[in-house]
């Protein structure tokens, strides 16, 4: 058995339970309890507010936990980071009033700056030689300037729109933060061999996001134009079909690229284009 630390409610809790479906293990959803049972991976869920998930995980209340690399960073915990999950991406930035002209980062010298990551802010300036006066604020830290409780802020930053709305710039991108897999650094065994089954399953669900599997029908004489269209995992697998003539070719392609890709295979005869979902890719 294996016990893993997700948020509970917030933004990284969707994603997380999400993962953990996609690889085989199902939760009850009893947010209510602490601690829940998965079925089909000897997996405990475990509950938290994301601040408490790396202590969690470095005391070994948990054995892994899935928090964001700010949260890892800022409590800075004997931890290992084991896999990057891809979502929940963001930055920390530094931002000021719109209306401030910005020239580096002397600007700060003597500043007040409110924050909810002191640890990760305080590391910044001491490498840069910078001496400001950073403000420990739990919440809402972008609108301390216009009420005067700083001269800049320091925050999570995704789209950038709060910033704009309450009349801030984004002048410094400090450090990049997604979702990551945590780790004690003293699991057994028996739970490092849990630990990489469930690395293994995560990749090969994160290989088929955002991919599409796509089949057609084509003239046998188009194969090698095809072939130059899609690039595939490998290479295309062609079939034959009853049809003299005609094989049916098997592809995967990336979403992104699908219309293109569909408009060039039509213009070299495709017919009977068939795309489906691509749930879990194995190597
Ligand atoms: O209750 P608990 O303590 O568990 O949750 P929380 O309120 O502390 O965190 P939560 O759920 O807001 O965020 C959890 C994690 O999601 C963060 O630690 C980051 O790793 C990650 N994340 C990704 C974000 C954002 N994107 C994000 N945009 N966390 C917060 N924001 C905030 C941002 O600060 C801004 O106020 O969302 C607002 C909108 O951002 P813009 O730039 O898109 O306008
Ligand atoms: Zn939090």
């Amino acid at each position: 058995m294996i016990r893993i630390a997700i948020q509970a409610k917030g933004r990284l809790n969707e994603d997380s339970m999400e993962l953990l479906a996609e690889a085989g293990m199902k939760i009850a959803d009893s947010r209510r309890k602490l601690l829940t049972q998965a079925e089909g991976f000897p997996l405990e869920v475990l509950y938290l507010r994301d601040d408490d998930i790396p202590q969690a995980v470095a005391d070994g209340v948990a054995d892994i936990g899935i928090v964001g690399l700010n949260e890892v960073g800022e409590k800075d915990m004997d931890v290992e980071v084991l896999h990057r999950l891809g979502f929940g991406q963001c930055r920390l930035s530094l931002a000021i009033p719109k209306e401030e002209g910005y020239d580096g980062l002397q600007w700060f010298e003597g500043k007040k700056i409110a924050t909810s990551y002191p640890g990760i802010l305080g590391r910044f300036f001491s490498e840069k030689g910078i001496n400001a006066c950073i403000e420990t604020i739990a919440g809402s830290v972008e609108i301390a300037p216009s009420v005067g409780m700083a001269d800049a802020i320091f925050d999570i930053v995704s789209s950038g729109g709060t910033l704009v709305s309450n009349g801030l710039k984004e002048v410094e991108k400090v450090v990049f933060s997604e979702a990551v897999l945590i780790g004690n650094r003293m699991l057994t065994d028996e739970k490092r061999q849990l630990l990489s089954q469930m690395i293994f399953r995560f990749e090969a669900v994160e290989r088929s996001r955002g991919m599409k599997y796509m089949l057609m029908n084509l003239p046998e004489d188009k194969v090698e134009e095809a072939v130059k269209i899609l690039p595939g995992m490998k290479s295309p697998t062609v079939l034959p079909l009853a049809q003299t003539g005609w094989c049916s070719v098997h592809v995967v392609v990336r979403e992104d690229e699908l219309w293109t890709k569909i408009e060039q295979l039509k213009e070299i005869g495709a017919e009977d284009i068939l795309v489906l979902a691509l749930e879990k890719t194995i190597r």
